[in-house]
């Protein structure tokens, strides 16, 4: 056993019984089948179709081709030796119009899915909203409209009613920051809309719909131990210089505690509705609403990839957006606009995202601090790399040392006292990554987007190797 190298590169460490090593994915991102069996459009089909909005005009049309190769990708995360499979259900394919009839050809696909991962004896965790929002719903106001949270309650009473004795983990939403901030605010991501006021509406109403979205699950679900989270990704912030305080004051409160704050306290930091005062008022938040939101969850779902470096704006640089998003007018930072994201050290991934495994750690150690109960779990962490397949096989070191740095700083959390609970890696497949189309590969295993062959790459059989022995095997870069 090596531990406690000074650059994450441990391994011999050993993991406990019952942490669940998986691998996470979205609908959008893998299954293709845009239009078939009943699904309705989504806004990311809108969007993916709107010529200069994704690179190269991508879209999810086909995407990993998953919806029909169902049966073979549920072997193939067999063969990895997979605990747990984090997946996301469209809402657009349970309910096309957003509410009222359910499609029970949708509802079949994930019957058969989860029915699939149970015979294969993996754990499904299932993500309810993924970015996918019927379209109809956003031509009724989208998110920044309240409807929109109680049209999604009703979702999750149906799919949960449907799935609800066999789903092991539920969890209502995957980054809200980005559905609010980026689909409301910068516009980098669907529906693309570019008004601060609209992504503060939208916080609120993606808030209250997981809130009434939790209820309205544990009303109907059966199986008596299933599990309640919700999932954030959280910027683990450092100072870009001596005056940055209030700068890293400022984004944590947008893109952290606006979430944490209601979810997890029930209210909304009195820094946030300053901070933001010129841009809302913040009387979408009706009486009760706090309450509604504040349920209990059974773990918090934590996505982690790099940190960000803040600073107020000196008006010497270029402005930048967070995590090197695509800024396509508007600003993901409402009332916060002074606030620069600086370049960071590397090495970087392909995304342009620094390496940054202590913050992974940092960041599972302060939830720990701050919510002492709080059972964790890393429900996507990855890299992408410009992979390629060379005889049959991909060789990619630097996604096995980004995965392999990453385990070390989950392990060191929680010798650290960290109820961490598993780990997703993110992706299980190469796949659709936004407006970034697919010149982005995060998967473990690689997918040619022509023939839609699937190559297990290097990185997935270390991460097999790591599940199969329970301990983080040596990497590429290990000292032996
Ligand atoms: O691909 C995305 C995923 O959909 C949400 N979390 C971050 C990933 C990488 O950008």
């Amino acid at each position: 056993m090596i531990s406690g190298t000074p650059d994450y590169r441990d391994h011999g460490l050993d993991f406990p019984e019952g942490f669940l090593f998986g691998s996470a994915t979205a609908s959008y991102q893998i299954e293709g089948a845009y239009d078939e069996d009943g699904r309705g459009p989504s806004i990311w089909d809108t969007f993916s179709h709107t010529p200069g909005r994704t690179v190269n005009g991508d879209t999810g049309d086909v995407a990993d081709d998953h919806y029909h190769r169902l049966d073979a990708d549920l072997d193939l995360m067999k063969r990895l030796g997979l605990e747990s499979y984090r997946f996301s259900i469209a809402w657009p394919r349970i309910m096309p119009s957003g509410s009222g009839a359910v499609n029970p050809r949708g509802v079949e696909f994930y019957s058969r899915l989860v029915d699939g991962l149970l015979a294969r004896d993996i754990r499904p965790i299932a993500t309810l909203y993924h970015w996918d929002l019927p379209q109809p719903l956003e031509d009724a106001g989208g998110w920044p409209a309240r409807d929109t949270a109680f049209r999604f309650a009703d979702y999750a009473e149906a799919i949960g009613a449907a799935l609800g004795d066999r789903v092991h983990a539920w969890t209502t939403l995957n980054e809200p920051w980005c559905s609010a901030y980026l689909g409301y605010g910068s516009g980098a991501h669907a529906p693309g809309r570019t008004s601060g006021r609209d992504a503060l509406a939208a916080v609120h109403h993606l808030n209250l719909a997981h809130g009434l979205g939790l209820q309205a699950l544990r009303s109907v679900v059966s199986k008596p131990d299933a599990q309640y989270s919700a999932t954030l990704n959280f910027h683990v912030l450092r100072p870009g210089d001596d005056n940055a305080d209030d700068a890293m004051r400022r984004i944590d409160a947008l893109a952290n505690r606006a979430f944490t704050g209601p979810m997890l306290r029930g209210e909304y930091s009195t820094d946030l509705l300053e901070d933001t005062a010129d841009v809302t008022d913040w009387q979408f938040v009706r009486p009760g609403d706090l309450e509604q939101i504040h349920q209990p969850i059974d773990f918090l779902g934590v996505n982690y990839y790099s940190t960000a470096t803040v600073r107020t704006w000196n008006g010497r640089s270029p402005r930048q957006t967070a995590d090197g998003h695509k800024d396509a007018g508007g600003t993901p930072w409402p009332g916060s606009e002074m606030v620069e994201f600086i370049e960071q050290e590397g090495p970087y991934t392909a995304m342009g995202w620094n390496i940054a495994p202590d913050g992974l750690e940092e960041l599972l150690v302060s939830l720990h601090e701050q919510f002492p109960e709080l059972p964790l779990m890393v429900t996507e962490n990855g890299a992408a790399f410009d992979d390629q397949v060379v005889d049959g096989a991909v060789h990619d070191e630097r996604r096995i040392d980004y995965l392999q740095r990453h385990f070390t700083a989950a392990h060191r959390a929680m010798q650290r006292g960290v109820d961490l609970r598993g780990y997703q890696v993110w992706s299980l497949l190469d796949n659709f990554e936004w407006a970034y189309g697919y010149t982005k590969r995060f998967g473990i295993v690689h997918v040619d987007y022509e023939t839609l062959q699937r190559t297990v790459k290097d990185s997935g059989h270390w991460y097999a190797e790591l599940i199969r022995s329970r301990s983080i095997p040596p990497g590429p870069r290990s000292a032996r």
